[in-house]
């Protein structure tokens, strides 16, 4: 049985090659793959959060209409990276030609060895808050109890939420 039709954000992200056209051969894939693109973030340029780089990012929030589950959402995002030319280097983060993040869902919650819904750390990254902001102000984060505006708000304060677990 496929799942009832489902929203998701996905976030794009590139910091290497052709930075604008690894975010449009992940939009095709994401919708020829995964499900419509209900709408999209405009692209930002960002800089890089967690390691040392002299590239530039550009992201982009995807939300995305689909009826796959979230294990089967994972190994479709995981193919089209591969798809589109990324290398994985196991150990830490690096410079990549396409990065697709399962960011948050309008009623989903999962958890898995593979995979959180909403993303553990997304409330801590302004890269990622602010083209969702642009797309989903007002879907609420299940752990944290506030909506994505309210979360955007805090982080801009120095105010991150923690998440007990
Ligand atoms: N992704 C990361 C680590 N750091 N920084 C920016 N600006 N944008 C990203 O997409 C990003 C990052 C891990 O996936
Ligand atoms: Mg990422
Ligand atoms: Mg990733």
């Amino acid at each position: 049985m496929p799942e009832t039709l489902e929203k998701y954000v996905l976030l794009t992200g590139s910091d290497l090659g052709d930075r604008n056209a690894n975010l449009e051969a992940a939009i095709s894939l994401i919708n020829q793959r995964i499900g419509r693109i209900v709408a999209a973030s405009s692209i930002v340029e960002t800089e890089p959060w967690g390691f040392e780089s002299d590239t530039q990012f550009l992201n982009q929030a995807l939300l995305v209409e689909t009826h796959l589950d979230p294990e089967s959402l994972l190994k479709n995002v995981l193919e089209i990276e591969r798809e589109i030319g990324r290398e994985r280097k196991e150990t830490q983060w690096t410079s990549r030609i396409i990065d697709i993040d399962i960011v948050c869902s309008e009623n989903r919650s999962y958890h898995s060895n593979n995979l959180t819904i909403p993303h553990k750390h997304l409330h801590e990254r302004s890269f990622v808050l602010n083209p969702l902001c642009q797309l989903v102000p007002n879907w609420i984060h299940p752990l944290l109890h506030k909506n994505y505006a309210q979360l955007l708000v805090k982080l801009n304060q120095g105010q991150t939420e923690s998440i007990l677990s």
